[in-house]
């Protein structure tokens, strides 16, 4: 998963979902450093902090999505729209080989592959990771990325394994 968030006190929404993300999903659990991030594919909104997290699951995809949407509404999340400023988002970009193009999810993320934001964190915790459609994985991805928007990573990890 990719944790984003740009209102409010931006790194303790995302401390607080990785505690509660790490109750809920134990095992091998995983948390990348943050980075400091400019807005993707939107205009006028404070920069975002994101980070990446890894864990084993037996959990299905929308059980995920349940789960995770349940946490966004309890950190306060009240924007729906995908590209609305949101003190918390938690979006699913890989589950192993899964795929699914449906209405409401799909895995791997649409634009996981054109943005910084996702793939440095991940290359962080799972650069060996495949993407199940492109054959590649992340650490190429990374390497073949075209997209130019800031990111910095920071020193201070916010959460230790
Ligand atoms: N999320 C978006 C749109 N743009 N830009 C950055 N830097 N980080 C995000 O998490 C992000 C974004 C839609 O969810
Ligand atoms: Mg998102
Ligand atoms: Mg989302």
């Amino acid at each position: 998963m990719v944790l984003g968030s740009n209102v409010g006190d931006r790194l303790s929404y995302l401390k607080k979902a990785c505690q509660c993300l790490k109750n809920l999903l134990p095992l091998n659990f995983q948390v990348s450093p943050v980075f400091e991030t400019a807005p993707w594919g939107v205009r006028h909104q404070k920069g975002y902090y994101n980070l990446a997290v890894s864990a084993t699951t037996t959990y299905g995809p929308f059980q995920l999505l349940n789960l995770f949407r349940k946490l966004e509404r309890q950190y306060g999340r009240k924007t729906k729209g995908d590209y609305k400023p949101r003190t918390l988002d938690i979006d699913i970009i890989l589950l192993g080989d899964v795929v699914i193009t449906s209405e409401q999810l799909t895995i791997p993320h649409r634009n996981m592959h054109e943005r910084k934001f996702v793939l440095a964190p991940i290359n962080c915790i799972s650069p060996a990771a495949m993407h199940p459609i492109y054959q590649k994985n992340i650490a190429d991805l990374l390497k073949q990325c075209s997209d130019n928007g800031k990111i910095i990573q920071l020193n201070d990890r916010i959460f230790s394994n």
